[in-house]
């Protein structure tokens, strides 16, 4: 990549290099008060940048400020796709000492002196990969994706105008190729039915993570059980391994009456077996993973109101009781689940 800006552009006798690093972030205030933060505020808007390293009392600099303004200005002054930042590389430059030049000379680009950050800036990139850093004025131009165009200078005024104008020119092209990633949509749907076959209404859906601890959020799926999530890690942020449990309360008589019991009866005693899986979860009221006498005693209490509710806590179980969701899913996932209610063995 080096070699081949260098063979393209020894034709113009422009040159800058291109380090195989991105830019390093800054923050910086500038003369009037307002903060500017590189990506957040620029690079990720899609804004080319151009740094100007300068300083107040420096001759090629106070030469060159006012043609720097023209080109600032061909370039939209800071209103359209390029801003310009001037940072002063002293630190007995002051940000009211940079107003002052910026005064002296017309120009209207964001710049800073030592208070503003400026030179903390310059420090940094000195000392990285991107320097070192030599002359005043130096320019570098920072495309959008990141990419940093240093020691960007040609011969002369009419060259390092030249220069500039090519510098910030590929940059831009750099961004035209950037490939923008859209944000994940994951989409799954989530088949609940009761033993029937029937839509079951009032479940509530709990996004959590497997273990239960952390932030837990209540989803809803649409009328079809389809759930679209849109960048799940931004939407539903801090799950680790997340999982969508069901839950389902009250009304929890529905479908339980003595009939259930005989039906428990018969099974126990051998005279008519459960032959459905539900039957087995439906009939365990107790919640202790097995069907006794307990349960019909629990049933038959409730039923005659001297017992409210099952020792579960819960009127409905589903079958999986829980489902994994991979946030990174990139197919519609169908998950079927079943839901049982508890104390009701045939089903109505
Ligand atoms: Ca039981
Ligand atoms: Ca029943």
């Amino acid at each position: 990549m080096k070699i081949q800006v260098y063979a393209i552009l020894s034709c113009f006798i422009l040159s800058f290099d291109l380090v195989g690093q991105t830019a390093i972030d800054f923050t910086f205030t500038d003369t009037q008060g307002q903060q500017h933060q590189l990506y957040e505020d620029y690079l990720d808007q899609g804004k080319t940048v151009l740094v100007d390293f300068f300083f107040v009392d420096c001759p090629p600099c106070n030469v060159f400020a006012p043609l720097l303004q023209d080109i600032y200005v061909d370039w939209g002054e800071g209103q359209e796709d390029v801003e310009f930042f001037s940072l002063s590389t002293k630190a007995w430059d002051s940000n009211a000492d940079v107003k002052g030049y910026e005064d002296m000379h017309g120009l209207t680009n964001p710049g800073a002196g030592v208070d503003g950050g400026a030179l903390d800036i310059f420090t940094t990139y000195l000392e990285s990969e991107f320097g070192p850093i030599f002359g005043s004025p130096y320019f570098m131009v920072i495309a959008p994706n990141g990419t940093v165009f240093t020691d960007v200078d040609g011969p002369g005024l009419l060259g390092r105008i030249d220069a500039i104008n090519q510098a910030i020119t590929d940059a831009i092209a750099l961004t035209d190729t950037v490939v923008v990633e859209p944000d994940p949509v994951l989409t799954f749907n989530l088949d609940l039915k009761d033993t029937k076959g029937n839509q079951v209404n009032d479940v509530t859906y709990t996004l959590r993570s497997s273990e239960g601890s952390g932030p837990s959020y209540t989803i809803t799926p649409d009328f079809f059980g389809n759930v679209t999530i849109i960048d799940f890690e931004s939407t539903y942020p801090g799950l680790i391994d997340p999982v969508i449990a069901f839950t389902k309360d009250g009304n929890y008589l529905d479908g339980v009456f003595t009939t259930d019991i005989i039906l428990i009866m018969r099974h126990l005693l051998g005279i008519q077996p459960f032959d459905k899986d539900y039957q087995f979860v439906a009939a365990d009221v107790s919640n202790d993973l097995n069907v006794t006498a307990a349960d019909m005693s629990i049933i038959r209490k409730n039923i005659l109101q001297q017992q409210d509710g099952f020792p579960s806590g819960v009127s409905w179980k589903f079958n999986p009781s829980q489902v994994s969701i991979d946030p990174l899913s990139t197919h519609d996932i169908e998950f079927q689940v079943e839901a049982i209610k508890i104390g009701d063995v045939n089903r109505h």
